[in-house]
Parts: structure tokens; sequence; C-alpha cells
């Protein structure tokens, strides 16, 4: 008998773990971030903007050891809109369908009552819960300190651990925590996947975060973005894809700021969109973008349902 495969049979038997882990936090603590730096790719969007996150996007983890499958969820808030409703909906049920909740919170700001009032209802599923201290790069090490303390006095945390999504600092110490505590249970995805998302939805993403950075606070909160269509064309040095996509805004005074003075804001928008997208279908992409008011879409449940927000 050949022992090397002997030894590749002992290595099987190890307890292999896999498992849900929702990512949770207040806007703009840095979930999708953190979420993108442990699958080790860019799975979500991410800006500097409060809200980015608007639906439940998935991301697959897969290790010798185990298999994470993460579920980033949209920034826990006050909701002013029907979409709001709906967002905070997602958190709930993600809450209660996971096997471990990662609670955020950033080392650079205060701990508030919108902290208090999700761990309250993370806690309140009786599941394990992990507190992630990020952007632990921000703060002094006097500061995380202070802030470690504060966190552990706060609630019953199973582990609190500090990170930093764009140093990559820890991320490789919190992928092997968040298996440790998944159940034993063979992958429940492909061991090659990163995402479950489809990519038509993840270029309507790529172009709001295109739309989000350019336009900075004035209106990111009233844009949605769907893709028409995507035709695979042949070109002179090979295939392109040509995507239609359009902006949809609530108001007509909206329109006028995406489009921006002789169209510059909308080519901006575009030219950025145009590079996410052709990275993630590795090759050229024409993007055809057309702005749309939609009005009050975020309070309508006939466009949300259109634009994907279903209940
Ligand atoms: N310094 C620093 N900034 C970070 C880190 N992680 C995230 N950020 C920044 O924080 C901002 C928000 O990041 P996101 O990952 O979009 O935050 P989010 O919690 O997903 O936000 P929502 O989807 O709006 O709830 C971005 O500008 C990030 O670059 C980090 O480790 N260090
Ligand atoms: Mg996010």
């Amino acid at each position: 008998m050949n022992i090397d495969n002997m030894a590749i049979k002992a290595e099987d038997q190890k307890e292999y773990r896999s498992g849900f882990v929702s990512i949770i936090g207040r806007p703009n603590v840095g979930k999708s971030t953190l979420m993108n730096a442990l699958v080790g790719a860019k799975v979500a969007i991410t800006t500097s903007q409060a809200g980015t996150t608007r639906r439940i996007v998935r991301g697959i983890v897969s290790t010798d050891e185990g298999q994470i499958i993460l579920v980033d969820t949209p920034g826990s808030h006050k909701p002013h809109t029907l979409l709001g409703e709906r967002m905070n909906d997602m958190i709930r049920s993600s809450l209660a369908d996971v096997d471990v909740n990662v609670m955020c919170f950033p080392a650079d700001e205060k701990i508030g009552p919108g902290d208090n009032y999700l761990l309250e209802q993370a806690l309140h599923t009786g599941k394990t819960c992990i507190a992630v201290v990020t952007k632990m790069d921000a703060v002094s090490s006097n500061d995380m300190y202070k802030k470690l303390e504060e966190i552990n006095a706060l609630a019953p945390f199973s582990d609190i651990i500090p990170v930093s999504a764009v140093k990559n600092k820890q991320i490789e110490d919190l992928r092997s925590l968040l298996i440790a505590h998944l159940p034993v249970c063979p992958p429940l995805y492909p061991v090659d996947a990163i995402t479950d998302d489809t990519e038509e939805s993840f270029i309507s993403e790529l172009i709001r975060e295109a739309a989000l950075e350019d336009l900075r606070d004035e209106l990111p909160h009233s844009l949605a973005v769907t893709v028409e269509e995507m035709i695979e064309e042949d070109i002179s040095k090979g295939k392109r894809m040509r995507v239609h996509a359009t902006i949809h805004v609530e108001r007509d005074s909206q329109k006028g700021i995406i489009i921006g003075h002789k169209g510059k804001s909308l080519k901006n928008i575009g030219k950025q969109a145009r590079l996410g997208i052709s990275q993630l279908l590795g090759m050229p992409v024409y993007l055809d973008l057309h702005v749309r008011v939609t009005k009050e879409w975020q309070r309508n449940p006939k466009y949300l349902s259109r634009l994907g927000f279903d209940v």
C-alpha cells in the first residue's frame, strides 16, 4: 500500500466544519470590507457612504478546515421608508438563520443606542455572538485597549477580536475563529465558489458603487440600478460585453445631478463602473447607461419589488 495515500486519508478524517455567519452592525462600520477581506476577493461593494449595502450578499470562504458562508447585511438603522423597513427585516431574518453572529464595532466611533438595539436582537437569538472591532488601524493601541474593555463590559460575547480589513490585520485569525464555532458538517457550497450572487446583480451593484463614490453626499439613498440587457458581441480583438443599464432616481432634479454639466458626471460613473465590470467579466465592456425618474421608488411596494426588494 502507498504510504502517501494513507497520509491523505488521515488528513481527510479531520473534522470539517461548515456553516453560516452573519456580519451585522450600524451603517458604514466596515461590514462589507470585512467580508471581502475574509473571502480574499471583492464580492460586495463598499463605499465611504453609509447605507451602501441594501441586500443580503453571501461570500464564501473555503479552507482545509472548513467553509464559512458569510452573510453581509445592510447597516442597521432607524427606517424612514419602506425600503428601510425591508432592509431591517433582512437583518432580523439573517440573525436567526445563521450559526454565528459577528457584530462589528468601529474602533474609531462611540458605541451608541443603535448598537445596543441591534445587539439585543442578536443576543435574543441565543446564537454565538462574536464582537469584531473594525478599523483597528484608525486608532492607537491605548484607545483600542479601552474599546476592548468597553465591549467586554457590554455583553457576554464569546470572543472579541480587533481587525483591520484594509491592512489585512488579524483576518486570518478571525477566519480560524469563525470556523472553530461552526458545526461539523461537509461543505454546503462548491469549495471554489466565492459568492452566490449573480453576475448581473453584481454588475448593477458596481454601477451603484461608482455612482455613490462620484456623487458623495448628494443623493446616494435615492439611487437604484437595474441591468436591462447584456449581449456578448464579437469585435476585431475577440469578445466584448455590451451592458445596458438604468440608474433610477426619485425626482427630476436628481436626474440633472446624475447627468452633470455636459454629461460629465454620468461619464465618470460609466468610466469607473466599466473598469470594475470588465475586470469581473475578463473582457472589454461597452456600458450604455440611462437615467430614469422612478418617482418615490423607495416607498412604493410595486417599484421595490420590480427593483428586486421583495419581502
Ligand atoms: N481605516 C479603515 N477603514 C475601513 C476599514 N474597513 C472599512 N473601512 C472604510 O469604512 C467605510 C465603510 O466601509 P463598508 O465596508 O462599505 O461599510 P459597511 O458597514 O458595509 O456599510 P453599509 O453597507 O453602508 O452598512 C469605507 O470607506 C471603508 O474603506 C478598515 O479596516 N480600516
Ligand atoms: Mg456594506
